[in-house]
């Protein structure tokens, strides 16, 4: 006779996240801690709708001064708790709400593309003069891009938001990076992503090949800017 209920495993090889969060722990500690988990994220995706507002009033107001778009779009994520638990593994941190909350700086994370390299620094300034927002730390990457060619501009902020028990600075990291940045720095993910293909190709090889093709993107960049400025006000960009 077949059985009326079976136990489908999760998986045959639990993940040592799934062993911590589902073996290590009590079901009363797993649910309360999934609960509080889940209450961390929510403020962290507020401190983004925030964030996303201000920068959608700036571009309003900037369109309407000068006919143009100084951003081309706007993404955000939260960390997954997979990704999470990895950087503070990698950073030997425990996996506490306490420890994220004091050493990661990117659970809420806003991209902003902008048309033009000069469009980066308007939209960074403007964002850093807003009263509430406080820049905690800055890495240029357009200035200094990485040795793999990686450019963008990166703000650590912290901003205050309103909750029912009272107000929570929440930090979130910005990434501000031109058209041409992004859709570099999205290959380059794939490629560290899929390392599997590692033993299929000569990644060495590709490496190189995109180091180049961030020069050309750079180059495209300044030229595209030199443009601009011959044309002077550029409408529907
Ligand atoms: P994901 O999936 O985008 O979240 P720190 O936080 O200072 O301890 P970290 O995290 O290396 O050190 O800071 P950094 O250099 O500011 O980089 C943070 C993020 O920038 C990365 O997040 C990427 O999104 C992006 N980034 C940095 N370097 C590169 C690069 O070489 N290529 C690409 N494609 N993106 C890059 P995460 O957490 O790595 O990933």
């Amino acid at each position: 006779m077949e059985k009326a209920t079976e136990t489908i495993p999760v998986s045959s090889h639990p993940t040592t996240l799934e062993k911590q969060w589902l073996n290590a722990v009590s079901p009363e500690d797993f649910i309360r801690n999934n609960k509080n988990f889940n209450s961390l994220m929510m403020k962290y995706r507020c401190a983004i709708r925030e964030i996303q507002t201000k920068l959608e009033v700036l571009n309003d107001e900037f369109s309407v001064a000068n006919q143009r778009n100084p951003i081309s779009s706007i993404k955000s994520r939260i960390k997954t708790p997979a990704s999470i638990y990895e950087k503070l593994r990698r950073k030997n941190l425990p996996f506490t709400e306490e420890s994220i909350v004091k050493n990661l700086d990117d659970v809420a994370g806003i991209r902003v593309i902008c048309p033009f390299i000069g469009d980066i620094y308007t939209m960074a300034n403007l964002i850093s003069s807003q009263d509430d927002i406080t820049v905690l730390k800055i890495k240029d990457y357009i200035q200094k891009p990485k040795d793999n060619g990686y450019r963008s501009y990166h703000m650590i902020v912290e901003i205050p938001v309103f909750f029912s028990e009272g107000k929570a600075a929440m930090r979130a990291e910005i990434q501000i990076r031109t058209i041409g940045m992004d859709f570099w720095a999205s290959l380059d993910h794939q490629l560290h992503y899929k390392k599997d293909i590692s033993s299929l190709v000569d990644i060495a090889s590709i490496e190189d090949e995109l180091r180049r093709c961030a020069e050309t993107v750079n180059l495209t960049d300044r030229h595209m800017e030199e443009i601009k400025d011959l044309i002077g006000d550029v409408k529907d960009i």
